[in-house]
């Protein structure tokens, strides 16, 4: 698997294909099988059945060759695929960052949205193509696919701001986003 570039990193260019959500160069892929997001969603049951039967890849993250290090601003493409488990709908285990630092996402293919929490007060972004979704330093978030094919989005972000995925699990999300007759119904998120 390929890994980040060592600083420092040269000026370069990166192609993006949008339909596979590849870049070119790339660095690490990470998938994430619905086994990987344990405790995020709300119906256990159909959560640890899903899992001994099918256990879906949920999605795929890929970054640039930009590294996770102090003043570098790393991307990365996310492609959600479709589908819900117990009727809620697919979605990114959802982090805070430890150094509180702001975020950008770029919508590229198919529908979603992110759910933003700060540990009081919620938001709801819907994200498309040619969308911008802005995420202010101490909220977490968290990626859902609302429609019925892959969702892709760009994330820049600042390298030192760190990823803290225990933050929600502890703390909650705010809502939680469920597919009802082909319609995204948000509920309060109950700890
Ligand atoms: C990084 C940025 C995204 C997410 C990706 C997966 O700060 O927010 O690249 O890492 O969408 O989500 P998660 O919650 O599994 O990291
Ligand atoms: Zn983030």
């Amino acid at each position: 698997m390929s890994q980040y570039a060592k600083p420092p990193i040269q000026p370069f260019e990166i192609s993006l294909d949008i339909p596979t959500g590849a870049l070119s160069p790339a660095g690490p892929t990470l998938i994430r099988k619905l086994s990987d997001l344990e405790g995020c969603f709300e119906n256990k049951e159909a959560f640890q059945s899903e899992v001994a039967q099918t256990n879906p890849i949920v999605y795929q993250v890929i970054s640039s060759l930009v590294p996770e290090t102090a003043r570098e601003l790393p991307q990365s493409i996310t492609t959600i695929y479709p589908g819900s488990c117990g009727d809620e709908l697919y979605m990114t285990k959802g982090h805070q960052h430890p150094d509180p630092q702001g975020e950008i996402y770029y919508g590229l293919e198919g529908t979603g949205g992110i759910i933003l929490f700060d540990g009081k007060e919620k938001k709801w972004l819907d994200i498309s193509p040619g969308k911008i979704g802005y995420i202010p330093p101490g909220w977490a978030h968290r990626s859902i696919n609302t429609g019925s094919t892959p969702y892709k989005f760009l994330a820049v972000y600042p390298g030192s701001a760190g990823h803290d995925y225990g933050w929600v699990l502890a703390k909650g999300m705010g809502f939680r986003a469920f597919d009802s007759n082909g319609k995204l119904v948000l509920k309060d998120f109950v700890i």
